[in-house]
């Protein structure tokens, strides 16, 4: 057998060693796991063809260049140079041609898998979707609910339309495959048919600010069946928010607040809001303060006037111009409640 034949053997061996090789280190399973849309499919059928194309690309350079180093040494005593070769058109024209029909055919597989992600269900519905640093809204229009989590329905095709208060955020379910940037001063788009049940997590996946890793929030897949109780339960929720401490809660949550502090204890960003009200407040410079109406609303207002102890300095707190008085009340009426 000539040189060219057994390159051609080695390079199919490694082509099938480096695709089922990645496999078996756990790529694909890295880059995927559940598919739990129906806009994943054709993205990972894409994925797949090009893993097998880069691990043939990859094959078909490695092996002929250590098979040369390996085979054509220059031999011991041997001192004349290389034979002087003056191009090649056949093989010229082969390297042309084929990486072009490659480079074509995923052109029009990319195209297809795109038209496929984006295809419009009539039946879709729509959901607000607030980015802020550093966490996630979702508002039902159809319901007037507001929540931080994202439920939905399987099977059913939703429209996010989503908006940045700050900066470009982008937004990531890798179960779902697609992402989309968030960027401010435009609503971009984003469409979804979820089609496995789950709880699931949104990430942002643009650097965003020093707590960008932390600006997750829960995506949960329902039946049809929990996700109408569950809508039931927030269109209850909201009613009830018609009352200062309820307008308070909604305020809390539409801004974020509850992105960094807890209504039950747990350690978040910033200080838990359980039990805050009418407590003694350590603050970095030593002192302390009764946590009141009056220091309550200094600290929303200015989050720099003082310190908690052990929070950093300046405050990662974003100030909040655009609250009124009548809001921070009704924020500071419903920490009151948490206890
Ligand atoms: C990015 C995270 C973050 C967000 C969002 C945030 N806070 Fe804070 N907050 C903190 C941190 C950290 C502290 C502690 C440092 C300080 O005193 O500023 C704090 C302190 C406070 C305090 C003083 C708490 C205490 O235990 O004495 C209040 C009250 C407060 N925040 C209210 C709010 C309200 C209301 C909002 C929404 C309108 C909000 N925060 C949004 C991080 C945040
Ligand atoms: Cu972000």
């Amino acid at each position: 057998m000539g040189h060219f034949g057994i390159v051609g053997i080695l390079v199919i061996l490694m082509t099938v060693l480096t695709y089922f090789g990645l496999d078996a280190a756990g790529l694909a399973k890295q880059m995927h796991p559940v598919a739990a849309s129906a806009q994943a499919a054709s993205i990972d059928q894409l994925w797949h063809w090009e893993m097998m194309v880069i691990s043939f690309l990859f094959s078909l350079i490695v092996v002929p260049m250590v098979y040369s180093l390996a085979v054509f040494r220059q031999k011991k005593g041997e001192l004349k140079d290389g034979e002087h070769i003056e191009g090649n058109t056949q093989l010229e024209i082969t390297w042309t041609v084929i990486p072009l029909f490659t480079v074509i055919a995923f052109a029009y597989f990319g195209a297809y898998s795109l038209g496929e992600v984006r295809r419009v269900d009539p039946d879709a519905f729509v959901v607000n979707v607030q980015a802020r640093q550093f966490s996630w809204t979702f508002e039902y229009p159809e319901y007037g609910v507001v929540s931080t989590e994202l439920h939905l329905p399987v099977g059913r095709q939703v429209v996010l339309k989503m908006e940045s208060a700050d900066v470009i955020h982008s937004f990531w379910v890798p179960e779902f495959r697609v992402k989309q940037d968030v960027v401010p001063g435009r609503v971009t788009e984003y469409r979804i048919t979820p089609t496995k049940e789950g709880s699931y997590k949104v990430r942002c996946a643009e650097l965003c600010g020093v707590s960008h890793a932390y600006m997750e929030n829960k995506v949960i897949v329902d039946s049809q069946a929990q996700y109408e109780a569950w809508v039931a339960e927030q269109v209850k929720l909201a009613a009830e928010a018609q009352t200062p401490e309820g307008q308070g809660k909604l305020l809390a949550t539409k801004n974020a607040c509850v992105g960094c502090h807890s209504a039950d204890g747990t350690a978040m960003t910033g200080p838990t809001w359980f039990n805050l009200y009418g407590s003694q407040v350590s603050l970095a410079d030593g002192s302390t303060v009764t946590a009141d109406e009056a220091f309550l609303t200094e600290s929303i207002r200015d989050p720099n006037a003082s310190i908690v102890a052990t929070f950093a300095s300046p405050s990662v707190m974003p100030p909040y111009p655009q609250l009124t008085d009548e809001e921070i009340a009704n924020i500071i009426a419903y920490i009151k409640t948490l206890k």
